[in-house]
């Protein structure tokens, strides 16, 4: 097992961060970042002066205590120490401190006070202004953390899924056309599905003499090589994407995978139930004393821990392994249970194609039935329709779905929400379509009342049927606006109306959380591609990814409905 010191000094700067969260003496916490630093500028490994039974504390920042730890963590894999802070102070608590502003004593508070343990839920909070109710805490503090958590989380270089996806594809099965290589896996949160990933994590099995690291590093995309050794590499590609690629034996596979799928807080909960069990589980298989009783499949780790396999998307510490305990994972929507799509535009507003060559393309997808959904007019960058030309349209595509085959073309509109929550074209031509998608698409500032009422408003009229990209937010670029989200859903589930999960990458919006909120109160989304041209429907596949990270089944999606079971439930809808 190679330790790295990169390794220990990653442990060295967790413990200063939990014992600051802990408010323990501030010199011990010193004592651990300085130890971090001098490990970091050390020329040497660490590991190897354990082997050679060398002094560590001859090395500077390293005493009696510190040394021993070190070689604690090279002998046995961990330290003592650390874990038992671990059960003390959730890990997530850690990156709550990366925010400026907020030092380890607000990091307890916010815990203790409010249950906040994630950025996520640290940030929800703040813009439901529940953080003021804090000692401490006023209206600028909380609008400054808001701010933070904006700058921090396009400070820490994230991709999304569909551009990390170009490089991790291609790079993967180049590796796989190496000389003894078995298999290929990225894993971590791409295998997660998650919307964005910080960096690629590929396993590898390969026989003993493959060339796979050689041929990693070599890799012409690689612009810089951090670290590599025998079973472990990291590299920088061109793109500034960071792989970590890790060659594991055959009969650890599934353990390594488990590891390396994450996430950390779902893989400590697992951990937890083989401690219970008198079980230990690592990247290298699960063992009971010395002897490993499990590991070469991931089916087989969830066995140990007597659980059923947990799909990766599901694998967040949400609630999964409860539900796999007690048989109730749901049964995960996948690409082809989508008979159509409900979101789409043409030429006549913003679009590349025409009608024609949009549905060709639809029905090319394999879907069954396509929404035409251009912009109406108040958006008049995007050339939005009026009423006649939108009654046009209606006409035009009466006579192409005369001619066209294996697909049918439903008459929409993506409607503006003005405002005061009125729709942009009058109930007399909304009438006249199949369904009317309304969107937000200015005054992004209103106050959470004002944008929530507006929304509100808009799906009580009576054409209304469902909610596009209802957050507005777009991935490392534009946070949410301000929207009381559960009770938009609950407006949707009292209204009979629908959410759009809209499929775009930069937009997957719902994002996953709501989702699995929409679906627990038995609000039907629409996985819609949005499409602008005949390549928008490829975007489909991020719609079903982040849905099952919602943990919706095919019976929560409305266009997993066939055609005519469609028309009667948008029927009922509109009246
Ligand atoms: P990312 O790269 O930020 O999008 O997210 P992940 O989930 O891919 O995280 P990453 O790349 O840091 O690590 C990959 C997986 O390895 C992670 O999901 C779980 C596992 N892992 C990494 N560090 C730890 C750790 O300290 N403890 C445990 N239990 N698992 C870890
Ligand atoms: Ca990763
Ligand atoms: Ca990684």
């Amino acid at each position: 097992m190679s330790v790295h010191n990169e390794d220990i000094a990653a442990i060295f700067d967790e413990m200063a961060d939990l014992l600051e969260i802990e408010d323990a003496n501030p010199f011990r916490v010193r004592a651990y970042r300085n130890a971090a630093r001098s490990v970091r500028s050390l020329g040497r490994e660490l590991a190897e002066m354990v082997a050679k039974g060398e002094d560590l504390t001859q090395l500077p920042g390293i005493g009696k205590d510190l040394a021993a730890k070190i070689v604690e963590r090279v002998q046995t894999g961990k330290v003592r120490a650390l874990e038992k802070l671990h059960r003390k102070v959730p890990a997530s608590l850690e990156d709550l401190l990366h925010i400026p502003g907020l030092g380890p004593k607000r990091v307890r508070l916010l815990f203790d006070e409010l249950g906040i343990e994630t950025l996520e839920q640290l940030a929800e909070a703040a813009r439901a202004g529940r953080l003021q109710a804090l000692p401490g805490f006023g209206a600028k503090t909380e609008q400054r953390i808001i701010d933070a958590i904006v700058a921090h989380r396009t400070q820490e270089r994230r991709f999304l899924y569909s551009v990390a996806r170009q490089y991790a594809e291609p790079l993967a099965a180049y590796l796989g056309e190496t000389p003894g290589v078995e298999r290929v896996v990225i894993a971590g949160s791409y295998r997660r599905g998650r919307e964005t990933v910080g960096d690629l994590d590929i396993l590898v099995t390969a026989v003993a003499d493959s060339p796979v690291m050689d041929r990693f590093t070599a890799y012409d995309e690689v612009a810089e090589v951090i670290s590599s050794g025998t079973t472990r590499a990291t590299v920088i590609l061109r793109s500034g994407l960071q792989v970590d690629l890790r060659v594991v034996p055959a009969h650890s596979l599934g353990a390594a995978l488990h590891y390396f799928t994450g996430s950390k807080a779902h893989n400590i909960q697992i951990r937890r139930l083989g401690q219970q069990r008198g079980l230990k589980i690592n990247e290298y298989g699960v063992f009971k004393g010395e002897h490993a009783i499990a590991g070469e499949s991931e089916e087989s780790v969830f066995a140990s821990v007597g659980l059923p396999f947990i799909p990766p998307e599901l694998r967040e510490n949400r609630g999964e392994i409860t539900a796999a305990r007690e048989g109730r994972l749901p049964r995960l929507i996948e690409r082809r249970d989508l008979h159509g799509d409900l979101h789409c535009h043409t030429r006549a507003s913003d679009g590349h194609a025409d009608m024609e060559t949009m549905a060709i393309a639809a029905r090319e997808a394999g879907l069954e039935y396509l929404a035409i959904t251009d912009h109406s007019r108040h958006l008049s960058v995007a050339h939005g329709l009026d009423e006649k030309r939108l009654l046009q349209q209606i006409e035009e595509i009466d006579r192409l779905n005369e001619r066209l085959h294996g697909i049918t073309l439903l008459k929409g509109i993506e409607v503006d929400i003005l405002e005061d929550g009125s729709l942009d074209l009058p109930d007399s031509v909304l009438a006249q379509l199949d369904l009317v998608v309304g969107a937000v698409h200015d005054h992004f500032g209103l106050s959470e009342k004002k944008q929530t009422a507006r929304i509100l408003r808009a799906m009580e009229q009576k054409y209304f049927t469902i909610f596009a990209h209802p957050s507005g937010r777009l991935l490392l670029k534009r946070e949410a606006y301000a929207v009381d989200m559960p009770r938009v859903v609950e407006a949707a589930r009292e209204r009979g109306c629908f959410l759009e999960l809209n499929a775009q990458p930069l937009r997957l919006d719902l994002k996953d959380t709501h989702c699995r909120l929409a679906r627990e109160r038995g609000v039907l989304l629409s996985i819609n591609s949005d499409s602008h041209g005949p390549g928008g429907f490829g975007n489909l596949v991020c719609g079903i990814n982040q849905a099952r990270r919602g943990w919706l089944e095919k019976d929560d999606v409305l266009n997993t409905l066939p055609l005519s079971k469609l028309r009667k439930r948008l029927r009922e809808m509109m009246g």
